[in-house]
């Protein structure tokens, strides 16, 4: 029987398992990627386990979250940790100002084919060149880069069947949120996404990559593109055509589901306030007032975007409408130079745009936040409550056509009413390569001593659960509660990923502000969720706080995959509802029994939640296997592979 695309990575990669949907599988990983909000963790991690190098055939490190830090020495010591840590381990090291870190994977690194494992959601930008490429925890990344395989769900695989041609002014960015309308934020789950049909051959590698990028909102294992003749001229004009290969899905190849696009019906869509799959089609909300816009991030911030924004202020000969503040943070210092090189730094520079560092910038709350109640349109993935740095802004996320024609108007504009001809944006025959900032591993990594500053303060794993787990349920919470709920991104509370117990002061921070108090005072206890519990980000600092606060389960609906590992990675129990009208008879405040003597590995286990105060118990499921039952037991996962690396 032949196999799609998916299927063909995972048996060459496989370490356990069969490959059939919803059982655990094992893989091998070929790289890995960090960044430095996740990576400082990562190489701690890394550091704790003992080893001397990292055994992947390429792992980069990479510095573009926290980049300009207003104050404060702990971006500066996080950056130089990192550095020197990557010099010692066999690491490639990316400097901050050389772009995003998905980005510059794209441009330099990534192979189809193989497989990458990167601490951030957004990894499986990768797909676009034809590679499984899948977002973890920092832990998950460290025990990769230690030559572990990652353990995973096998997911089913969607074959996405795009045909027709995109019209003028419609783009990559509209396809992914006309699948984020039809399947919201939990419509991934447990899948992997994989594009085929007619409609694949005019997208670029670029543009591929903006879609699966943005997969990761529907929650997705990862999303993938075959490696064609696109792929092939993009890596050739990175200078990388010896590392092309093809790859396609055999003709007899089965999927366990299948969506169909016609892209010629697709139209110019919008997300509006403050969920990624709440799409409108631009039309609807057009002539809302604008204050700001801000084109970049990992999703759209290629030679392509900037270059049909470019093209749409030259064409136009528009300025920036004077009441909306308009910024572009280019993906890489290579998609810099490409818009040095061809004028449209000029252009923009004319038009009244800010350029931003090439970086995540204000995609994670580092800088350029909206104003009070402030509209802000923008190429980002994500527009969850607050992330913007302002509480009340109003962030909508478009494509960089519709970001370009709103900037000029100052209210939201269907990019098609500019009244221009079509745009075209070819690859340039060569890339303007210049890899001056990624530094390649010491040569004698004996000679290096890993720089650590005072604002570094790890903590890795805390005492096993024991047999009896009792306490307060401190919060309970709604549906679709996201990383950026838990540990919100920003200024303020960025720089302090590398140290644990000052971010910890910060969980929940946004919803409850006396969350952490509570939780000392109380030694501990209890959360409860809905549906999605931790979608969004792969921070694990969304697990590793409430650890450090003494969180010991969290009884949800349902949860997200990256978050759900993360728990089990820090010794936290995740537990499912077995009724999901349940979650109705636990209050905070309510004190909780949990008796694990019978705690072992299988999906329909019952663990009995006892709530003293209604004086009722209620059935709870863990769905763990064999190896994350023992990893809870041990008190998370660094505890566990220490014994096992120690026999
Ligand atoms: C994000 O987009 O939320 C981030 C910041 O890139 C995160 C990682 C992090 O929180 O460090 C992600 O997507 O995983
Ligand atoms: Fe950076 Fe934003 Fe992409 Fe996350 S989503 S990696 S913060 S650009």
């Amino acid at each position: 029987m032949g196999l799609n695309i998916v299927q063909k990575i995972i048996k060459t990669h496989l370490v356990e398992g069969d490959m059939t949907p919803g059982k655990p599988i094992a893989i091998r990983i070929d790289q890995t990627l960090t960044q430095d909000a996740t990576g400082t963790m990562a190489y701690l991690h890394f550091e704790a386990m003992g080893l001397p190098k990292v055994q992947t055939e390429l792992s980069v490190s990479y510095v573009d979250h926290n980049t300009l830090q207003a104050g404060g020495p702990e971006n500066a010591n996080d950056h130089l940790f990192l550095q020197t840590a990557a010099a010692k381990f066999g690491v490639y090291f990316s400097k901050a100002g050389n772009g995003i870190c998905h980005q510059v994977h794209l441009e330099r690194f990534a192979v189809p084919g193989k497989t990458l494992l990167g601490s951030d959601s957004h990894t499986p930008t990768a797909g676009g060149i034809g590679m499984l490429a899948i977002g973890a925890g920092g832990m998950d990344v460290a025990l990769a880069m230690a030559g572990e395989p990652f353990y995973l769900t096998m997911p089913k695989v969607v074959r996405v069947n795009l045909y027709g041609k995109l019209r003028p002014f419609v783009s990559a960015k509209d396809i992914i949120l006309e699948l984020l309308r039809r399947l919201t934020v939990k419509g991934g789950l447990g899948r992997v996404f994989e594009y085929g049909g007619e409609g694949v051959k005019y997208l670029t590698v670029p543009e591929r990559a903006t879609i699966t990028n943005m997969g990761a909102e529907l929650g997705a294992t990862t999303s993938i593109f075959p490696s064609d003749e696109q792929t092939y001229l993009f890596m050739k004009a990175q200078g990388r055509e010896a590392q092309w290969r093809p790859l396609q899905a055999d003709p007899d190849a089965t999927y366990d589901e299948v969506i169909d696009i016609d892209l010629s019906e697709l139209e110019p869509l919008i997300a509006c306030p403050h969920m990624p799959d709440n799409v409108k089609k631009v039309k609807e909300v057009e002539g809302l007032r604008v204050h700001q816009v801000a084109i970049g991030s990992c999703t759209n911030s290629s030679y392509r975007d900037l270059k049909t924004v470019g093209e749409m202020f030259k064409r136009t000969g528009k300025m920036v409408h004077p009441m909306v503040s308009a910024a572009i943070s280019p993906g890489s210092k290579q998609v810099l130079r490409m818009m040095d090189k061809e004028g449209y730094y000029d252009v923009f520079l004319r038009a009244g745009f800010r350029i931003l560092e090439n970086a995540c910038g204000p995609c994670i709350g580092m800088g350029f936040a909206p104003p009070s109640g402030g509209v802000s349109v923008r190429t980002f993935n994500r527009n969850f409550y607050g992330r913007s740095g302002t509480k009340d802004a109003e962030v909508y996320l478009a494509s960089p056509e519709t970001a370009a024609a709103t900037a000029m108007k100052g209210v939201i504009t269907d990019p098609r009413d500019l009244g221009l001809e079509e745009i075209k944006v070819f690859l340039p025959e060569k890339f303007e390569i210049d890899d001056s900032m990624i530094y390649a591993p010491a040569a004698d990594p004996d000679e290096v001593e890993i720089w650590k500053g005072p604002t570094i303060n790890y903590v890795g794993y805390k005492e096993p659960l024991g047999d009896k787990l009792e306490g307060e349920v401190l919060l309970k919470v709604g549906d679709n509660i996201t990383t950026d709920h838990i540990i919100p991104g920003g200024a303020k509370i960025l720089p302090l990923r590398s140290n644990i117990p000052a971010i910890s002061e910060y969980v929940y921070s946004v919803v409850d502000e006396t969350f952490a108090q509570r939780a000392k005072e109380k030694g501990g206890g209890f959360i409860v969720g809905g549906e999605n519990y931790g979608q969004g980000s792969s921070r694990e600092h969304a697990a590793i706080g409430p650890m450090y606060l003494g969180i010991k389960a969290v009884i949800a609906k349902s949860f997200a995959r990256i978050h759900h590992a993360n728990l089990i990675n820090f010794g936290i129990l995740p537990l499912v509802f077995v009724n999901k009208e349940d979650y109705d008879k636990i209050d905070q405040g309510d004190w909780l029994e949990i008796d694990l003597s019978n705690f072992a590995p299988g999906e329909d286990n019952i663990i009995t939640v006892i709530n003293r105060t209604k004086g009722i118990s209620i059935p709870t499921k863990h769905g763990l296997n064999k190896r994350q039952v023992e990893i809870i037991k041990a008190g998370g996962v660094l505890a566990y592979v220490k014994q096992k690396f120690e026999k």
